[in-house]
């Protein structure tokens, strides 16, 4: 029996933890200062560490969530949380076992955020399971912020990661099966979307994301998406929270879409109806988002979380006090 409790993202409504937040949006009488001393009051509270990520990835955010528990930090939490995805080969979005290009290669995006605005990115990067931890090395042990191609895989070289061929049996099928048509048509929610971003946030009240994929699968040779960008696919700012993106990765850079919900948040917004805003650019700029999927997730400093996409499906993981809950997240297109 699925004994994984789904629980309504109850922003719609207002219930919850999100009022004040919620409420503090559509009061059109307060003022822009009076919203930015509510905001500094509300981020002063500590909340209990916790752990979001996108999608159903249970394992992955319960050992974030362990290790928040530990007394880790948050960039440590979210490096070993979305590791375990990295290192899921079922999974055929993400790390050893993520589906190929149209050639054959698994190249891998990765980016990490620290709480102190410091972050490190990796595109393209082949052989290499574990490329948000490279991506960690990359913002520590390097001057840049990002690195690609060969050049990142020789920096992991020289940093201890071993060289691993991520193709499986599995996915070399799959590819193969594929070439016979060639056909390429991402299909909402099942094809090309198992993205992880997390966030998560420590016992100091600290904030840290990550965010790793192999990006679409059977995407054109070099095709980079949205997952390895500080702005698109991940974003913090320690003072007011942070959002991570999955789905259609062109459509996310188009708008920067976790930079916005965080700005969003800044102006005095909830996480939930900053997500709300940032699928809204989207769709109303994109009459083909029909044809795509985009969701996002959001928390901010009091440990408010919010969650939205444009089609049925998306789900968040979110742990807090030793409970991991999978958040069924609410949707845009409803025709
Ligand atoms: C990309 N956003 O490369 C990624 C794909 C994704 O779940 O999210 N897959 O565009």
């Amino acid at each position: 029996m699925n004994r994984r409790k789904f629980i309504q993202n109850t922003a719609k409504t207002g219930v919850g933890i999100t009022i004040g937040a919620s409420a503090l949006v559509s009061n059109s009488c307060i003022s822009s200062e009076e919203k930015k001393e509510n905001i500094t009051m509300k981020n002063k509270t500590k909340p209990e560490p916790i752990a979001i990520c996108t999608w159903e990835f249970t394992n992955a955010n319960a050992k974030a969530g362990e290790a928040l528990k530990k007394g880790k930090s948050a960039l440590e939490a979210v490096i070993e949380g979305v590791a375990v995805e990295e290192e899921n080969i079922k999974n055929t979005t993400v790390g050893k076992g993520g589906a190929p290009d149209r050639e054959g290669n698994v190249t891998l995006d990765a980016c990490v955020m620290a709480p102190d605005g410091n972050c490190g990115a990796v595109v393209c990067v082949e052989n290499i399971t574990n490329v948000a931890a490279l991506a960690r090395k990359v913002m520590e042990e390097t001057p840049h912020v990002m690195m690609a191609c060969e050049g990142a895989e020789e920096f992991a070289y020289s940093q201890g990661f071993k060289k691993e061929d991520l193709l499986t049996e599995q996915s070399k099928k799959d590819w193969q099966e594929w070439l016979k048509t060639s056909h390429y048509k991402p299909i909402i929610n099942i094809e090309n979307h198992d993205t992880i971003g997390m966030l998560a946030i420590d016992k100091d009240g600290d904030l840290a994301g990550a965010c790793t994929t192999s990006g679409l699968s059977y995407k054109m040779k070099g095709r980079v998406g949205d997952s390895p960008i500080i702005g698109s696919g991940l974003f913090l700012d320690n003072e007011i929270g942070g959002a991570a993106a999955t789905g259609m990765g062109e459509e996310v850079i188009k708008t920067v879409g976790s930079f916005l919900i965080v700005e969003l948040m800044r102006n005095g917004m909830s996480p939930q109806k900053a997500c709300e805003e940032a699928v809204r650019r989207i769709v109303t700029k994109n009459d083909r988002y029909k044809d795509f999927q985009i969701a996002y997730i959001a928390i901010n400093k009091a440990g408010e979380t919010g969650a939205y996409c444009i089609h049925e499906g998306f789900t968040m993981m979110k742990y807090q006090n030793g409970i991991n809950e999978n958040v069924l997240v609410d949707f845009y297109n409803k025709s």
